[in-house]
C-alpha cells in the first residue's frame, strides 16, 4: 500500500512538455475578445454584440489539446468604474489579472490606440506575466491605415515585452500562430480540467446569457445597458425537452414598456430567437419562458448587483 502511494506521489502527473495555465484575456470594451475566445476555444461560452460592456463577469473558455490546456478568462472591458455594476464589472478583471499566467491583451486595430487602450496597458505593464498582443478587426481597415495602426500599437505595447499578432478573429486569420505563442507562454503542467469541459459556466447561466445577447441584439440605446436576466426554472422536460423560465430584469417602467414592445412583439421575437440559439447550444428542444421585472436601479445597488451577477469572489 504504501509503495504504491510512494509511486504514485513521484510519477509525473502529466506528459513531458505538456503545458498549461490560465490566460486572461483583457482590453478596452468592444475590440472583440468574447469573440476572439469563443473561436479558440471553438465553442461558444461568452455572448457577444456591438454594445459595449456585454460581457460583465469573467468567464472560462477552456481549450485542450494533447500538448496543453488553455484556460482562457474573458473579462469585461477595462473601463472608468461608476456605478456599482461597473465596479463589480473592474473586480472582474482585477481577479483575473491577480490569478493568470500570462496576459493577452485585445485591441482593435481599425483605430488607433486612445486612452482607453493606454490605460489597459498602463494596468498591466508591470505585471509579472508573460503578455501578447492580439490586434483583432483588421478587415475593417485599409493597409495603409493597418500598418500605421500597428506601428502605434507596437510603441504602446514595447517589443521588448512580446512578439505582435494580428489576429483577425472573423476571417480566423493567424489564429493557429497566436495559440502557438501564448502556449509557448504557459508553464508545464497538467490538466486542470476534464478535456470534455469547455466553460465554467452552468448550462442555466449561459441559458440566461443567450437570453441577454438576444435582447441586446433587439433593443437599442439605454436598455441594453439596464437588462439582466435570471433563469428561475431550468428543467428537464419528458420528450427531451428543456422547459427554462427566466426572468428579464430593467430598472424603469419605460424601459419594460420597449422590451415587451407593442401587443408584446419584441419579448416574442427575443424569445424566439434566444429559445433557438439555447437549443443550439444545449443540443436539445427548449421550452422557453420569459418574464420581465423592473428592479429600479439596480446597477447602482451592489446587493442588486451580486444578487443579478453573482458574487465576486
Ligand atoms: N469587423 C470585425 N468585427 C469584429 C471582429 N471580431 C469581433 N467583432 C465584432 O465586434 C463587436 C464586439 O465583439 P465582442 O466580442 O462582444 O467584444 P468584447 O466587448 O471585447 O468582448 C461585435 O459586434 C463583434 O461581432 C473582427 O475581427 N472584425
Ligand atoms: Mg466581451
Amino acid at each position: 500500500m504504501n509503495d504504491m502511494a510512494e509511486n504514485t506521489a513521484t510519477e509525473p502527473a502529466f506528459p513531458p512538455g505538456h503545458r498549461s495555465g490560465y490566460v486572461a484575456v483583457v482590453g478596452k470594451p468592444n475590440v472583440g475578445k468574447s469573440t476572439l475566445v469563443n473561436v479558440l476555444v471553438g465553442h461558444k461560452v461568452a455572448i457577444v454584440s456591438s454594445k459595449p460592456q456585454t460581457t460583465r463577469r469573467r468567464i472560462m473558455g477552456i481549450l485542450t489539446r494533447d500538448d496543453a490546456q488553455v484556460i482562457f478568462v474573458d473579462t469585461p472591458g477595462i473601463h472608468d468604474p461608476r456605478s456599482a455594476l461597473n465596479q463589480y464589472m473592474m473586480r472582474e478583471v482585477e481577479n483575473a489579472l491577480s490569478d493568470c499566467d500570462a496576459i493577452l491583451f485585445v485591441a482593435d486595430v481599425s483605430n488607433p490606440p486612445d486612452q482607453a487602450d493606454l490605460a489597459v496597458m498602463e494596468r498591466i505593464r508591470s505585471l509579472p506575466q508573460p503578455k501578447l498582443l492580439a490586434l483583432n478587426k483588421a478587415d475593417a481597415v485599409n493597409p495603409v491605415k493597418l500598418g500605421e495602426h500597428m506601428q502605434l500599437y507596437h510603441a504602446l505595447f514595447g517589443s521588448e515585452e512580446s512578439m505582435l499578432t494580428s489576429g483577425i478573429v472573423i476571417r480566423r486569420e493567424n489564429l493557429d500562430e497566436l495559440l502557438a505563442l501564448l502556449v509557448a507562454r504557459l508553464p508545464a503542467g497538467p490538466q486542470f480540467y476534464p478535456p470534455e469541459l469547455y466553460t465554467d459556466q452552468p448550462e442555466k447561466v449561459l441559458a440566461a446569457e443567450l437570453i441577454r445577447e438576444q435582447a441586446l441584439r433587439f433593443l437599442e440605446q439605454e436598455v441594453p445597458h439596464a437588462l439582466a436576466v435570471a433563469v428561475d426554472q431550468y428543467a428537464e422536460r419528458p420528450n427531451r425537452t428543456m422547459f427554462i423560465s427566466a426572468t428579464v430584469f430593467v430598472e424603469r417602467d419605460t424601459q419594460k414598456g420597449i422590451l415587451i414592445g407593442k401587443g408584446g412583439q419584441m419579448l416574442k421575437k427575443i424569445g424566439m430567437e434566444a429559445r433557438r440559439e439555447i437549443e443550439r447550444q444545449i443540443d436539445s428542444r427548449v421550452y422557453l419562458e420569459l418574464w420581465v421585472k423592473v428592479r429600479s436601479a439596480w446597477r447602482k445597488d451592489e446587493g442588486a448587483v451580486s444578487d443579478l451577477l453573482g458574487t465576486a469572489e
